[in-house]
């Protein structure tokens, strides 16, 4: 596949909260990423990343309701919203993209899940499904049409991501072995049957 100007590598939550051993998030297999995306982003014009930015007393953790990360959950105002553990406070080493991250042509730093009300998955719209963050726009107005998925975790931040991105008009990829998952019961198999119904193409670096 020939990577053209308008192609762009979204780097998707590569923070410390997700990465370090004994993190309260911790993504089993992310930290391994590292080199890999590392070295793939020198092929792309054009590198973003997130970051989860949230702040103290988040709708997202399960510290905020009394309840249990992983297991519990909340009817929100949005619909039901998944519990964890309290992560990627801002401002603080965790919520650092990973010192073993090397993208200093990286563009852009999008943050997101900054509202204490509702979390955001995905790097397009907040959890509400309507509340956009910006990105759409930002990536139409510079042309970047064909967008790469990488970075953690593939069953929520980057299959959000992904599944937005498709729904938006942009031809999207998800670059499958620099990604790894949660994988709570069923998280898995939801994106997967996401992405083949609407239309993500799953793809490993060496298909690159
Ligand atoms: C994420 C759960 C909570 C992610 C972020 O980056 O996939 N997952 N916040
Ligand atoms: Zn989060």
């Amino acid at each position: 596949m020939d990577l053209t100007p308008h192609d762009a590598l979204l780097v998707i939550d590569m923070q410390n909260d997700f990465l370090v051993e004994g993190a309260p998030l911790k993504v089993r297999g992310g930290e391994t990423l590292l080199p890999g995306i590392n070295a793939i982003a020198r092929g792309f014009d054009h590198v973003l990343c997130t970051q989860d930015w949230h702040p103290a007393g988040h709708i997202s953790f399960a510290s905020t309701h009394g309840k249990q990360p992983f297991e519990d959950s909340i009817e929100a105002s949005y619909g039901t919203q998944s519990l964890w553990p309290d992560h990627c406070l801002q401002g603080t080493a965790g919520a650092h993209l990973h010192a073993g991250l090397h993208l200093p042509h990286a563009e852009l730093i999008l943050r997101k899940g900054f509202r204490t009300g509702v979390d955001s998955y995905s790097a397009f719209f907040e959890n509400d499904r309507v509340t956009p963050t910006g990105l759409a726009a930002y990536l139409r107005e510079r042309t970047l049409t064909r967008l790469f998925f990488v970075g953690v975790a593939y069953d929520f931040c980057v299959g959000h991501s992904a599944l937005a991105a498709v729904r938006l008009g942009f031809e999207t990829f998800v670059l499958e072995d620099l990604t790894a998952a949660v994988d709570l019961p069923g998280t898995i198999a939801a994106v997967q049957e996401g992405f083949s119904t609407q239309g993500v193409r799953r793809m490993s670096v060496a298909d690159l």
